[in-house]
C-alpha cells in the first residue's frame, strides 16, 4: 500500500478538517524513557515543577484543577513530606502540545487529524519489534530486597478524597506471562499499596492481564508480576489501549518507535521490564491470597466498585532510579486527561477495526471524551447501501475497541463531524427517529465499574450491560427526499471564515 496517498486520504476524510494534507508526515518520536519526554515537554514549555504538596490530599486536589483543562501544563510534584528524597509524581502528560509530541507528530494537527495520523502510521499495520534484553539499566541503580522492601516510600498520592488508599499505580502497568501461550502482556490496571511489603491491583474480567491471572488460578500456581511504575509515557499510552490478544504491548511501542525497547530481566521473576523505568515492583500473587481493595474514583466519575476482596501481589524487589519520578494518571470525572488521551488512541483504532472487519466507506470514528471514549462512539459513512448503517453500528459496538464498556453508538453520514459532539447529536436529534432507529442489544460486556449495572446482576457477578445503536444517517429508502442542510459546506465555510472571521475575533 501506498503509505503516503492513503494518509492524504485519511486526512481529507477527516469532515472539517483544515485541510492539510498530511502526506508529508513522518512521525518521529523523540523520547525514550520518562526522563527524555520530560527534555521534549520542556522545549514546549508545558513543564510546572511544584513543591512541598502533601501526596496526602495537596497533590490530588491540585490534579483534578489541572486534568481537566486541555491546554494546562503538565506538573511535577516534587519535595513531597514524608516520602524518599529526591522522589517526585508527574501528572497530566497528554494535554496542550505535549500530545502531538508523545506520538511524534507536528503541532498543527486538529485531534481528529491526529487520530487519523495515529491510526494510519502506527495501527493500519501493526508494525512490531520485540524488545531487546540488555544487561543492565539505570532502574537497577537501587535494588531493594528482604526486609528492606517498604513500598510506602515512595509518594504515591491519595488521589480522591474518598480512595480506600494510596494508589501507586495509576500510570503504570503489570507485565505478565501466558502460562499456556508463553506471550508477555503489559495492561494498565490501577494499584494500591496494602503495607510495606504488598500492593493489590484491580482487573476487569476479560482484560488479558486477567485472563492470564485466571489461567495461573486454575492451576494453582502463583503468578509472577512486575509492576512499571514511570515507564515512557507511550508505554503507558499502549498499556491501556486494547491492543490484539496475545501481542506484547512491548512489540507496538518498538514498532512505533522505529526500535526496540531496552528491557532487563527482572532478578525475581524474569520478566522483561523497561531498562529506563523509573520504579518497578517484583513479586507474585498467590493463589487465594487476597485483601479488600477500593474504593477507587473510578473512569465513569464514580467511586465505581465497592470494596471487594481482589488478589494481593507480595513484593520480593524493589527497583528504582535514583531520584525517581512516578506517572501519575488517576481517572477523574470525565473529560479530564484519560478521556483525551484515549479519545485520539481509540478512535483511531475503532476506524481501524471497523475497516477490518470489512465495513466499508468509514470517513470517521470518534471515541467521545464525555464518556472516557467508551460510553459514547460516533461513526461515520458515506452510505452505499440498504443496511451499511447497522452493520457499521453493530460492528462498532462488538469489535475490540468498542466491545467493553460501551453504551451508545451513533452512526450519521459523511457530512457530520463525529469529533464535534454537538454536531454529532444535532445529526441524531434530526435524522433518528426513537421509534425505528435505534437497536437495542443485550449481555454486553462490561465491567464492575459500570455503575448502571442493577445491584442484583453485580450480586451475582454478572458485570455485562445493555447497549444502544442509533442510526441517524438519513434513511437510505428516502435519503433524496431528506431536505438540504442549511449551513455551507465545509470548504465554503473555510473560504468564509477566511473572509469573514474578522468579525467573531
Ligand atoms: C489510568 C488507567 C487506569 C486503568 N485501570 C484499570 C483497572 O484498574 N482495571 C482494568 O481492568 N482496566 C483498567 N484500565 C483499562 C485498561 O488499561 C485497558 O482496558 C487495557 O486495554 C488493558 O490492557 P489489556 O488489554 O492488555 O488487558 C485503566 C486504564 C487507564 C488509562
Ligand atoms: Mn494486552
Amino acid at each position: 500500500m501506498d503509505e503516503k496517498s492513503d494518509m492524504g486520504n485519511a486526512i481529507g476524510a477527516a469532515a472539517h478538517s483544515d485541510g492539510k494534507p498530511g502526506a508529508e508526515l513522518k512521525p518521529k518520536i523523540a523520547f525514550t524513557d520518562l526522563r527524555e519526554w520530560i527534555a521534549e515537554a520542556k522545549k514546549l514549555g508545558e513543564v510546572r515543577e511544584v513543591k512541598g504538596l502533601s501526596w496526602q490530599s495537596d497533590i490530588g486536589a491540585a490534579t483534578e484543577v489541572v486534568m481537566h483543562e486541555e491546554n494546562a501544563p503538565c506538573v511535577i510534584f516534587e519535595d513531597i513530606p514524608g516520602t524518599l528524597k529526591g522522589s517526585k509524581v508527574l501528572v497530566n502528560f497528554f494535554g496542550g502540545e505535549r500530545q502531538k509530541m508523545t506520538l511524534g507528530f507536528p503541532s498543527h494537527l486538529s485531534k481528529l487529524e491526529l487520530s487519523e495520523a495515529f491510526r494510519v502510521h502506527y495501527m493500519a499495520d501493526l508494525n512490531r519489534i520485540p524488545p531487546r534484553l540488555v544487561n543492565d539499566g539505570p532502574v537497577f541503580e537501587n535494588a531493594i530486597t528482604g526486609a528492606d522492601i517498604d513500598v510506602t516510600i515512595f509518594p504515591a498520592p491519595k488521589w480522591h478524597p474518598d480512595d480506600g488508599g494510596r494508589y501507586i499505580g495509576t500510570g503504570s502497568f503489570n507485565v505478565t506471562r501466558d502460562p499456556d501461550e508463553g506471550w508477555i502482556n503489559c495492561g494498565t490496571y490501577r494499584v494500591v499499596i496494602h503495607d510495606q511489603k504488598s500492593v493489590g491491583f484491580y482487573i476487569s474480567p476479560g482484560k488479558h492481564g486477567r485472563i492470564q491471572r485466571d489461567k495461573y488460578q486454575a492451576r494453582g500456581e502463583p503468578m509472577p508480576v512486575a509492576i512499571v511504575v514511570g515507564g515512557d509515557p507511550l508505554s503507558l499510552l499502549m498499556g491501556c489501549t486494547e491492543v490484539p490478544y496475545g501481542v506484547c504491548e512491548y512489540d507496538v511501542v518498538g514498532g512505533m518507535r522505529g526500535s526496540p525497547v531496552d528491557v532487563v530481566k527482572g532478578r525475581v521473576t524474569g520478566l522483561p521490564i523497561p531498562a529506563q523505568a523509573e520504579i518497578v515492583l517484583e513479586g507474585f500473587v498467590y493463589p487465594g491470597n487476597v485483601k479488600p481493595e477500593g474504593p477507587f474514583g473510578e473512569w465513569m466519575g464514580y467511586y465505581g466498585t465497592e470494596v471487594r476482596e481482589e488478589p494481593v501481589m507480595d513484593v520480593e524487589a524493589i527497583y528504582h532510579r535514583n531520584n525517581p519520578i512516578i506517572l501519575g494518571c488517576p481517572p477523574l470525572r470525565p473529560p479530564d486527561e484519560i478521556a483525551r488521551l484515549k479519545a485520539i488512541v481509540r478512535s483511531g483504532m475503532l476506524r481501524e477495526n471497523l475497516t477490518r472487519a470489512g465495513v466499508p466507506d468509514v470517513t470517521a470514528t470518534w471515541a467521545h471524551e464525555v464518556g472516557t471514549s467508551r460510553l459514547l462512539l460516533g461513526v461515520a459513512i458515506k452510505q452505499r447501501y440498504a443496511g451499511h448503517a447497522t452493520q457499521a453500528g453493530h460492528i462498532a459496538c462488538q469489535c475490540h475497541v468498542g466491545a467493553y464498556a460501551g453504551r451508545y453508538v451513533i452512526v450519521v453520514d459523511d457530512d457530520i463531524d463525529v469529533s464535534n459532539l454537538e454536531e454529532l447529536i444535532w445529526a441524531m436529534l434530526t435524522r433518528s427517529d426513537p421509534a425505528s432507529s435505534i437497536d437495542i442489544v443485550h449481555n454486553a460486556w462490561s465491567t464492575g465499574l459500570d455503575v448502571r449495572i442493577d445491584p442484583e446482576r453485580r450480586a451475582k457477578d454478572d458485570f455485562t450491560n445493555t447497549r444502544a445503536i442509533i442510526n441517524a444517517c438519513r434513511p437510505w429508502h428516502w435519503r433524496d427526499k431528506f431536505p438540504k442542510v442549511t449551513s455551507s459546506s465545509p470548504g465554503a465555510l473555510r473560504m468564509a471564515r477566511a473572509k469573514f472571521g474578522h468579525l467573531v475575533s
